[in-house]
């Protein structure tokens, strides 16, 4: 099953949203596999955004992500990876559709609520750096035929 990293960053946290958050996903039909309310070092913070490290905006980043808890969990379900970067809404939330979690809850760039993996391979990636594999639950078949 497809799995993606997903994460309400900490002006989502702050402001509440985790459980609006979760819900969506949730209702939506996807499976949550595993969470947990952490702070990211600043290690963690760039290899995490390493793809980023040479834009002008990399310090203040790694500073906003590193500034509070965040709730990082992992989710699985058909198309989940792309699914949910259209939940999300675009990276700027005055540009993100209403209905989108961007689109509803943000105002600017750097403060946007949530992240997500891009592609199958940052899913990947950002599992093994957030997630053991200890720390993922499995779901039986019975469960997934409500939905598939
Ligand atoms: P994310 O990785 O956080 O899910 O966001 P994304 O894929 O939609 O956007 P990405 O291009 O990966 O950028 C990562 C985060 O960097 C901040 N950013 N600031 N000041 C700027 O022009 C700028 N551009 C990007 C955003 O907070 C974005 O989520
Ligand atoms: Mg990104």
């Amino acid at each position: 099953m497809e799995k993606t990293f997903l994460m309400v960053k900490p002006d989502g946290v702050q402001r509440g949203l985790i459980g609006e958050i979760v819900s969506r996903f949730e209702k939506k039909g996807f499976q949550l596999v595993g969470a947990k309310l952490m702070t990211i070092s600043k290690e963690l913070a760039e290899q995490h955004y390493g793809e980023h490290k040479e834009r002008p905006f990399f310090g203040d980043l790694v500073e906003f992500i590193t500034s509070g808890p965040v709730f990082a969990m992992v989710w699985q379900g058909e198309n989940v990876i792309h699914t949910a970067r259209q939940m999300m809404g675009s990276t700027n939330p005055k540009d993100a559709v209403q209905g989108t979690i961007r689109g509803d809850f943000g105002l600017t760039v750097g403060k946007n609520i949530i992240h997500g993996s891009d592609s199958t391979e940052s899913a990947e990636r950002e599992i093994s750096l957030f997630f053991k594999d200890a720390e993922l639950e499995e779901y039986s078949k019975l469960i997934n035929s409500w939905i598939y």
